[in-house]
């Protein structure tokens, strides 16, 4: 049984229109990656954000009664909400009540596989709990009512945060002591030429690895399907390299969950090479590149050398737009990872970097 939900979009003015409908479109793929049913969209134009219910609270009504109406599980908001905003919202609409953020977070949640990323995961989703946890107990004191509950119920509270905070800290040193453990394994492989993937999210990474690495990386057609970073061995021109899968990014990431994947995201620091490959195919691909390099630029790593790859050409309708993005991005690779065209080429302009890497570095 898929939970139902539906989304909630505010317009808010100077905003881009088409800006809003993209981002409720990634929502929407978001909701469906997390196993959820959507059934609608909720938008609401507005001067400013409401502090208290985000929306306006007529609006929060209406979509109480709807949520009632349709048996809605879920109501995701495409902001950010504050832990105040959530606790109003539950109070007046009787569904789960998600951010894009905490939708997110789920999003990993579920698709942990390693120790590493369970670990990291979780560490993320405690920090982000960790603020909203009053509103859980407010929340419930005010069910079970009355005088007297609200005494047991800070002590509660005191209780809860505390555990959460020691848990933070367990999972902290757990991480320290797995990224010693990454650091000694990079350490081995020092020398190797080493090129890392990034991009956003569903760009075609995964494809992109076992087309140039014969490797058998899960791929799928959803949001955030890998997690891990995986190295396999490449051969360009004779010559060996190591090639880095790694997590996707998306407009607007967490930031708990980038602190937390900053070891994952260590194999990106560590490369010589990036490849940044793009989905060419996707209507918002220019703003996607660019929410890639926002990233990379947070990471520290805006300056490393870095190669454009433009993936997914086999659905491009004609080559006019693809043109135009060559001329925009100079040195870029056109390729389908899917059908294997253009990784010649890019295999060139590895070799390039690589020759660049020998005469600089060890010549
Ligand atoms: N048509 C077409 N589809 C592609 C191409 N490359 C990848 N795909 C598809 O795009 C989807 C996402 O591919 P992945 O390789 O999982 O993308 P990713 O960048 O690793 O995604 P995450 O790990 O989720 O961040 C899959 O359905 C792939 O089959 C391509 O060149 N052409
Ligand atoms: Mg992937």
């Amino acid at each position: 049984m898929r939970e139902k939900a539906i989304l909630v979009g505010l317009s808010l003015p100077f905003q881009d229109g088409e800006l809003l409908e993209e981002c409720l479109d990634e929502l929407a793929r978001l909701a469906d990656t997390a196993g959820a049913e959507v059934l609608g969209r909720v938008v609401q134009r507005r001067e400013r954000i409401d502090p208290a219910y985000y929306i306006g609270r007529g609006k929060a009504e209406e979509i109480s009664a709807k949520a009632k109406e349709l048996g809605l599980d879920l109501v995701i908001f495409e902001g950010d909400l504050s832990p105040a905003q959530v606790k109003n919202l539950e109070e007046l609409i009787p569904a789960k009540i998600v951010d894009r953020s905490g939708l997110i977070l789920d999003i990993f949640a579920r698709r942990a596989r390693t120790k590493e990323a369970k670990v990291q995961v979780e560490l993320a989703q405690l920090k982000y709990l960790l603020p909203r946890l009053t509103r859980r107990w407010t929340h419930l004191s005010r069910q079970v009512g009355g005088i007297g509950t609200r005494g047991p119920g800070e002590t509660q509270l005191e209780v809860d945060r505390r555990r959460v905070r020691q848990r933070i800290w367990k999972l902290s040193k757990e991480l320290e002591k797995i990224e010693r453990a990454r650091a000694i394994r990079r350490k081995g492989r020092e020398g190797a030429f080493r090129v890392a993937l990034v991009g956003y999210t569903n760009a075609g990474k995964s494809t992109l690895l076992n087309a140039l690495t014969h490797a058998d990386v899960f791929v799928e057609d959803r949001l955030f399907a890998t997690l891990d970073a995986t190295t396999r061995r490449m051969w360009v021109d004779g010559h060996v390299a190591l090639l880095t899968d790694t997590v996707g990014f998306i407009r607007r990431l967490p930031h708990h969950l980038v602190a937390s994947f900053r070891s994952t995201l260590g194999e990106v620091q560590e490369a010589d090479l990036l490849l940044h490959v793009a989905d060419v195919s996707h209507p918002a691909c220019e703003e996607q590149i660019a929410s890639v390099r926002e990233v990379l630029e947070d990471l520290g790593v805006g300056g490393k050398p870095a190669i454009l790859v433009l993936n997914k050409v086999d659905l491009l309708e004609g080559r006019g737009f693809l043109e135009r993005m060559l001329l925009q991005h100079p040195g870029a690779v056109p390729v389908s990872a899917k059908e294997g065209t253009g990784l010649d080429q890019l295999r060139r302009a590895i070799s390039e970097h690589m020759k660049l890497g020998r005469t600089t570095v060890r010549g």
